[in-house]
């Protein structure tokens, strides 16, 4: 048998009705070239779990429009598609269906709308793929494909997972690779995607695994830049040291997402600068106190941070480390100015650079809306 793994890749922030106001996201378009290439880890995943007799293909789909078919015959494809390509995912899936290939669909989105998603399957996984991908697949081995799979019941330990499948990786294509720590985080912030519908449960990889897996990548791409696709790689402060303590004689470098607690603790700084430490995504979420308030839903911690930003993202920087800021604009408790407030405070920060003792090195905070 053969299946096609299908991502919808690429960063994408379209809306007909914003792009015809003139939002254009020149930051998007720029970061766009960084890591638009990154592959799905998802897909790569499952594929690490597939019986040897399966023989898989990988394949990406940026643009619909530019597509022309799968360069050989599948038996069965496999999509994974965040929202913001949902559509893309399922005229394509319609497409295979129509053909006669069965279409498996999973990932976050499927997961918060699987009826919808049924629509446009033979079978989808709801939750995380790991717990129901083996039944999902010997049920497909023998002619007996149930329509859905739901993983939320079944807990997964980050110690059974498997190892992505990055050999099926064209090599040329990727400028980096991502690796999954933990998944869920503690924090509960209201707008979050993946750690409320995908994983609630927090939970982290153990190291020596990550580095296995890190050590995967090393024999394809011998210096790699590693990104890790985690909720909040260092919501667990000891895991988080432990990790970054056993990446320093990896000689890597790597990018993650997390909260800004870090900034908090001297040690963990430093041990990210010694061992790679290129960037951090942070998510400050708003820059009002009337926007941040609640936004963490268990103890409002994100909303105490707020007097502490400039000098937080100051002292990450004076590490080596740049800071990618992200905020949430729409939040409940602003209104249309939080956008000139988010861009008020960005180039405050930039305004503030000359303090930077990261200036000698010429890398400055870059934060992207
Ligand atoms: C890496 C990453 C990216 C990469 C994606 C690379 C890629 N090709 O996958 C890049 C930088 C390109 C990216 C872009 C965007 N991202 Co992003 N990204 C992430 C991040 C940090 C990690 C994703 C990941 O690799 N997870 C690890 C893997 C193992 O998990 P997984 O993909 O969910 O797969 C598991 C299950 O979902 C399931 N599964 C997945 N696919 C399939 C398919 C089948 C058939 C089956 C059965 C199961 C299955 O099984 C897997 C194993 O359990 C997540 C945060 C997060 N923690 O998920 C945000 C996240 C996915 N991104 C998000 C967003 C908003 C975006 C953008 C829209 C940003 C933008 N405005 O452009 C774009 C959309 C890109 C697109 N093409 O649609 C949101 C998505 C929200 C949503 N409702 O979909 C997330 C969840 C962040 C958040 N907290 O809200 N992103």
């Amino acid at each position: 048998m053969k299946m096609a793994l299908i991502a919808m890749s690429g960063l994408r922030a379209y809306n007909e009705e914003l792009t015809r106001l003139g939002l254009t996201l020149p930051g998007f378009v720029e970061r766009n070239k960084v890591i638009a290439s990154l592959p799905s880890l998802g897909l790569l995943t499952l594929a690490g779990m597939t019986p040897a007799d399966i023989e898989l293909g990988y394949f990406e789909i940026e643009n619909l429009a530019g597509f022309d078919g799968l360069p050989d015959d599948y038996d069965v494809v496999a999509i994974s598609s965040f929202s913001a390509q949902i559509k893309d995912a399922y005229v394509l899936a319609d497409r295979f269906r129509s053909a006669g290939v069965r279409v498996i669909l999973g990932g976050l989105h499927v997961t918060a709308r699987p009826d919808e998603a049924l629509q446009h399957a033979d079978s989808i996984i709801i939750g995380e793929g790991e717990p129901s991908w083996p039944q999902l697949v010997a049920d497909l081995k023998r002619g007996q494909l149930q329509d859905r799979y739901d993983s939320r019941a079944i807990p997964f330990d980050l110690a059974d997972a498997p190892m992505p499948r990055y050999d099926l990786l064209e090599q040329e294509a990727y400028n980096r690779l991502t690796v999954q720590t933990q998944r869920g985080c503690p924090f509960d912030c209201e707008f979050c995607a993946s750690s409320i519908r995908l994983s609630p449960l927090f939970r982290v990889k153990p190291v020596e695994k990550i580095i296995a897996e890190i050590r995967s990548i090393k024999e394809i791409w011998p210096k790699p830049f590693i990104e890790f696709a985690d909720d909040n790689t260092f919501a667990n402060k000891k895991h988080a040291k432990q990790l970054v303590r056993a990446l320093i004689p990896e000689d890597i470098r790597w990018f993650t997402e997390s909260d800004i607690s870090f900034a908090h603790d001297n040690e963990l700084l430093a041990l990210m600068r010694d061992s790679g430490c290129a960037q951090v995504l942070i998510g400050l979420e708003n820059t009002t106190r009337e926007g941040l308030n609640g936004v963490e839903q268990k103890s409002n911690w994100k909303a105490k941070q707020l007097d502490y930003y400039f000098e937080a993202i100051q002292k990450i920087q004076g590490y080596g480390i740049s800071v990618n800021g992200c905020f949430v604009l729409g939040l409940d408790g602003t209104g249309p100015e939080s956008f000139r407030q988010v861009l008020d405070f960005v180039k405050t920060g930039y305004k503030n650079r000359d303090d930077y003792s990261m200036k000698r090195r010429g890398n400055y905070a870059r934060c992207l809306m």
